[in-house]
């Protein structure tokens, strides 16, 4: 079973490869961007209390998208597999995404981190926001905040993964394709 943690920076292309790979395995997509994003569509207290530090470029409270990371995986026991996307963002997800697993006699099979300097991310996020209308794509001081964040609260959690072996990390600059085979390699290793 692939249980597969898809890393890297606000921009690096998780949730483009993440499509691809989903497409290819048949895996459970679980992005607490695009939940925490329902929540906010859906106009939930969630959602509202969410929507007010991604606007900022703040992450949210671990306990909220462990508490939706939780739900996912009772809805979905019988999957083939699962690819997180932008979750564990700290620590402390990553060491509950343990436990959660354990619970389900499951782990995390690989960690691949997407690896991209930030000038590219931000031309990237620039280009995405002209289309996406995602408030936090659209201002390059609301993205180097989420960088900043990234930096300092969510790089860690590569070094958690490391620790137990598990973590590849790859250059993410280049053809979409060309990156996708790159990880299909390190997973089909
Ligand atoms: P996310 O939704 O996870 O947003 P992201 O990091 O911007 O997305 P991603 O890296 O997937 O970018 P993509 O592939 O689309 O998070 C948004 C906010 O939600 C966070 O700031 C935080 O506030 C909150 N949040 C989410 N999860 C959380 C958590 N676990 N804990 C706390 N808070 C949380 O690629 C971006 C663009 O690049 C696209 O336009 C794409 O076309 C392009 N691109 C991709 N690959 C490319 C390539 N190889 N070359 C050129 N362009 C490429």
């Amino acid at each position: 079973m692939l249980n597969l943690v898809l890393f890297g920076p606000p921009g690096a292309g998780k949730g483009t490869q993440s499509a691809k790979l989903i497409e290819k395995y048949g895996l459970i997509h679980l992005s607490t961007g695009d939940l925490l994003r329902a929540e906010i569509s859906a106009g939930t207290t969630l959602g509202l209390e969410a929507k007010k530090l991604m606007d900022q470029g703040i992450l949210v409270p671990d306990a909220v998208v462990i508490g939706m990371i939780e739900n996912k995986l009772n809805e979905n026991k019988s999957a083939a597999g699962f690819i997180f996307d932008g979750f564990p963002r700290t620590v402390a997800q990553a060491e509950a995404l343990d436990s959660l697993l354990a619970s389900h006699s499951l782990s995390i099979t690989q960690m691949i981190a997407l690896e991209v300097a930030e000038e590219e991310l931000t031309q990237r996020l620039l280009e995405r926001g002209k289309s996406s209308g995602r408030p936090d794509d659209q201002n390059e001081s609301l993205i180097r905040k989420r960088v900043q964040e990234y930096m300092e609260k969510t790089a860690p959690v590569a070094g958690y993964y490391d620790n137990q072996g598990k973590f590849t990390g790859i250059n993410g600059v280049g053809e979409i394709e060309f990156i996708f085979g790159q990880i299909l390699s390190i997973i089909e290793m």
